[in-house]
């Protein structure tokens, strides 16, 4: 009776203690989880890792702390799993603690399409508000200008624009200038819908050079057409690639 007693208790032991380890695993997977589902911003690492020290402090630590105070030896393979599981999350915390101290904070310029400083083109604001028409109109009729934009670039560095744009012609071409003249992007805008549905498409441009403070970028449509809802401007170190504009053509502005 007795050893058939000591039998029952120690399966119970063995399956108290399989469960603990699954708690444990079943913790440690969704925490791990969580830091690969929220890495792209600062906001979402930081939270992951909140989440996951939680978990760690008041579930996992407490209910290894109960094992041994209950007397299950560390020696045993499951405390030594659980002692991997505990490990293989402090490093995922560890590598988390470091992506969020190398994280760049992003420096996003908006510049809205249909919102221009000055406006020397043929340029209109569509109907519904929200982005400026362009035509070569004006380039057709020998007059090279600009719709010219204010920006405040908050530090200076590079900066690589993006060009949120529709496009219903075959071939729009665009030319983007800084405040000196000097053009930094130009190019074949793809055509991005037919003309009886819109649809809007980003296209990167090239890194571009800003000083900080206040300045202006003008911006061109030299063949058929095209709608520019907005322009991203994102910051990149300034150490990065070193690679400026992609040519010297000489805008006017008027
Ligand atoms: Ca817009």
């Amino acid at each position: 009776m007795v050893l058939q007693y000591i039998g029952n208790k120690e399966e119970q032991r063995a399956e108290y203690l399989q469960a603990a380890y699954d708690l444990i695993n079943a913790e440690v997977v969704s925490a791990i989880d969580l830091f690969d589902r929220k890495n792209t911003s600062k906001e979402d690492i930081q939270y992951a890792l909140n989440s996951a020290n939680f978990v760690k402090e008041n579930i996992i630590q407490p209910k290894k702390q109960s094992l041994l105070d209950s007397g299950y030896s560390s020696a045993d393979p499951l405390m030594n799993n659980i002692d991997n599981k505990i490990q293989e999350l402090d490093n995922r915390i560890e590598q988390a603690t470091v992506e969020l101290a190398n994280f760049k904070e992003e420096i996003l310029v908006v510049i809205e399409g249909e919102d221009p400083y000055e406006n020397n083109t043929s340029m209109t604001v569509d109907r519904a508000g929200g982005y400026g028409a362009f035509t070569s109109r004006d380039f057709d009729s020998g007059k090279w200008t600009v719709a010219k934009y204010k920006v405040t670039i908050p530090k200076a560095g590079y900066y690589m624009p993006y060009y949120f744009i529709i496009n219903y012609n075959d071939n729009a071409y665009i030319n983007v200038g800084d405040e000196n003249g000097r053009t930094f992007d130009n190019f074949y805008v793809p055509k991005t819908c037919e003309y009886w549905d819109w649809k809007t498409e980003k296209v990167q441009g090239s890194r571009e050079y800003f000083e900080a403070g206040e300045t202006y970028i003008g911006v061109c449509c030299t063949i058929n057409g095209f709608m520019l809802d907005k322009i991203h401007l994102v910051y990149e170190e300034a150490d990065d690639v070193l690679i400026g504009g992609n040519g010297d053509d000489m805008l006017v502005f008027e």
